[in-house]
């Protein structure tokens, strides 16, 4: 049986099962950044990876793929329903996301949620290796580190949370904040994207808990009197910025590019917004800016155009139906306003596109907008930025995404202020060349500095320290 040195836990496996023509299974490597991130670490370490393979009810045995070691674990369609889009999707997300959308508290979900979390748990005590390290991913798996911390004593054990973690006023409102605080403790290492976030928590864990905390160390009592030290710390997540730059050189895509901006009849200025259709990301509040723009005569859709990629996502959740409807409705207004019969004031795309198709998008975009209402870090804002070889093109950035923390050189907003967003997009538009290349210069520095291989190092790292310290305190 396979013993790995580095156990990945997370939600989805890295791949997708697909079927070809004649019915036969097979796996394809699922295109998320968390993948590419992990891959070469996984290579190195002996590294297996749990999770769920994506589809409810199939038995999957653990297999090897392109060097990892998977272990698949399997969820009911019940399950499915109850633990992810239940609790998941409709408990901690809108709560994390400073409700933005009411949770929704359901005893049922949370029973199921706690079951999952066993379940992962489980697998991942048995395939680490003795004194392994494990790196549990997301909201999902909150429970993970310590139910895995009682199994297996033996492991350093780190989380990482890719959402934002609340004020303690909203986060209070939790039925279960006492549990939730206590599965995540059992880590030694936890990550969050923001030093907010971390602060967030360490206040969580200060008042629920009444545990000690001291910059970013937590105080954990143990069983036996004894206390352990937590380490809660921010870890921005960033992408692979190399990856987007090969891409945004190649011809055919710059040619696509150009072929876009043709297809929208060639407008002065293209603003584009790349999101999962998601109530964080403020799609609502972006389309109400630029339609005033359009009422108030400041652009016309003669020389302005917003290109919206809004991606299917969590379509069973009630809450991203309503979304969608209203997003639906908005767009079709506002075209039926402003649309002449040879230019569109908006075009919308609900559909999801290639690697290569995004980055021709952001070629093509004179303006990226990233009008978050919350949001961990925002890995579009970093897209855009990586792809702007030319050092062209503007960055509307919402305060309230993590990357503002780390691109301070961006069009900075408060997308509850829509005069506010209004004024920057006309800023952004009307933006010097001179002053995008400064801007867009010290914004790609940082991204290209600071890449995602730079943050998994940083995070293994911690967990490397945190090893090291277990084992001299068990020495003596
Ligand atoms: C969560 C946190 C945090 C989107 N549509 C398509 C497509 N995408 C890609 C983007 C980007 C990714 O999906 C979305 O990442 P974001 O960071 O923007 O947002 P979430 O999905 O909400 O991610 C977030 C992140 O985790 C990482 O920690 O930053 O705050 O909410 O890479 O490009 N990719 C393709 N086609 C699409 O249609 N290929």
């Amino acid at each position: 049986m396979t013993q790995a040195d580095l156990v990945v836990v997370a939600n989805r496996l890295p791949v997708d099962r697909v079927v070809d023509a004649s019915g036969e299974p097979s796996w394809r490597r699922s295109p998320g950044g968390l993948v590419t991130a992990l891959e070469p670490v996984m290579r190195r370490a002996d590294g297996a990876w749990v999770g769920w393979p994506g589809q409810p009810d199939i038995d999957v045995e653990p297999f090897e793929f392109e060097g990892a070691h998977l272990v698949p674990v399997r969820l009911s369609a019940d399950e499915v329903e109850k633990y992810y889009e239940g609790m998941s999707n409709d408990t901690f997300w809108p709560l994390y996301h400073d409700v933005i959308a009411e949770p929704r508290y359901r005893r049922v979900w949370w029973d199921a949620y706690v079951r999952v979390n066993e379940r992962f748990a489980a697998a991942a005590a048995e395939v680490a290796a003795d004194g392994a390290e494990v790196w549990v991913q997301d909201y999902q798996l909150q429970l993970v580190p310590r139910m895995l911390r009682e199994l297996r004593p033996d492991l350093t054990i780190g989380y990482f949370h890719h959402i934002p973690f609340p004020a303690y006023g909203l986060y209070s409102q939790l039925p279960w904040r006492r549990q939730v605080l206590e599965g995540l403790l059992g880590a030694d290492v936890i990550g969050f994207q923001r030093v907010a976030d971390a602060g967030n928590f360490a206040r969580a864990v200060r008042r629920v808990l009444r545990y000690a905390t001291k910059a970013t160390g937590i105080t954990v009592p143990q069983e036996d009197g004894s206390t352990r030290n937590a380490l809660a710390k921010a870890f921005p997540i960033s992408i692979d910025a190399a990856s987007y730059i090969e891409l945004a050189r190649r011809p055919d895509i710059q040619a696509r590019a150009a072929e876009i901006r043709e297809g929208l009849g060639n407008p002065k200025k293209i603003l584009l917004g790349v999101d999962r259709l998601d109530y964080t990301k403020g799609i609502r509040h972006r389309l109400k800016a630029f339609g005033e723009l359009l009422h108030d005569g400041r652009v016309s859709v003669e020389d302005v155009t917003l290109l919206q990629v809004a991606s299917p996502s969590r379509e069973r959740v009630e809450a991203y139906m309503q979304l969608r409807d209203e997003i639906e409705l908005t767009v079709g207004r506002i075209n039926g306003d402003f649309d002449t019969t040879g230019h569109t004031a908006i075009r919308y795309l609900h559909q999801a596109y290639p690697r290569e198709e995004m980055v021709a998008l952001f070629l093509a975009a004179d303006v990226m907008l990233v009008t978050a209402l919350r949001d961990g870090m925002n890995l579009v804002a970093k897209e855009y930025v990586a792809a702007r070889v030319d050092n062209r093109g503007v960055l509307v950035l919402s305060e309230f995404a993590g990357a503002a923390d780390e691109l301070p050189s961006a069009v900075r907003i408060n997308p509850h202020d829509i005069d506010g967003m209004k004024d920057a997009i006309m800023r952004a538009i009307e933006m010097p060349a001179a002053e995008q290349g400064r801007r867009m210069r010290a914004l790609r520095k940082r991204v290209m500095d600071y890449d995602v291989a730079r943050w998994s190092r940083s995070f293994l790292e911690a967990l490397d320290e945190a090893k090291a310290a277990r084992r001299s305190t068990s020495a003596t």
